[in-house]
């Protein structure tokens, strides 16, 4: 080799190790039409230039207590594996009827501590055949990048740079929206979303109860 070529190759392999993609940040801010903020959008991140997709880092959790599932929409990576705890004082009977996941946990004690691994992307309703008014989703991605906005609408994502098909889901979307981006290390990136959502069809709790869920 050319002694005198050597400090080329060597800019080059620096160059190429600087476009290694590096994390990016996109938030995510989902309104209703008037403004008001909406909990419980989930947005993922899929990757549309081949970035190899991490396996699920931890364990998911679907806990029963008050009479509720906590939380009302979870959101996992396929192939993770939820426990389900049994935190109240009174048996369930968690199933799911849903295509991505179909289960049962017949007659579920207190201190019952099972747990499922879900496999397939899709939408897993839970429901409760005790409790008819126990509704949850478990919402499962094909990628580690996803996140559920809180109270004030918010959800931040950290995923290499890159380009990705954006998924938004909620609840209460006819369907879920989708667009492209590309997120780069250089910029924090925020998206706002205006969601007109459908009638909240939850069954009422009959009765004066503490705390939680939807009455
Ligand atoms: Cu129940």
């Amino acid at each position: 080799m050319n002694i005198r070529r050597l400090p080329i190759l060597f800019v080059l392999a620096a160059a190429t190790l600087a476009a290694a993609p590096g994390p990016a940040t996109l938030t995510i801010h989902a309104r209703s039409p008037k403004g008001e903020p909406v909990a419980d959008a989930v947005v993922s991140l899929h990757p549309l230039d081949g970035a190899a997709v991490p396996p699920p880092a931890a364990a998911g959790e679907v806990a029963q207590q008050n009479q509720e599932f906590t939380s009302y929409v979870t959101v996992v990576q396929a192939g993770t594996r939820v426990v389900f705890p049994n935190k109240d004082t009174v048996q369930h009977h968690v199933y799911s009827l849903s295509k991505a996941k179909k289960f049962e946990l017949p007659l579920y004690n207190p201190g019952q501590n099972e747990s499922i691994v879900f496999d397939t992307p899709g939408l897993v309703t839970l429901g409760c055949n005790i409790h008819d008014w126990m509704l949850a989703y478990l919402v499962v991605v094909p990628t580690p990048w996803f996140a559920k906005t809180d109270a004030q609408g918010l959800a931040t994502v950290t995923a290499p740079a890159g380009r990705y098909r954006l998924e938004l889901w909620h609840p209460r979307l006819s369907a879920a929206l989708t667009q492209e981006i590309t997120l780069t290390t250089a910029t924090t990136d925020q998206r706002d979303f205006a969601l007109t959502l459908k009638p909240d069809r939850r069954i009422r709790r009959g009765g004066a109860t503490k705390s939680g869920g939807y009455r």
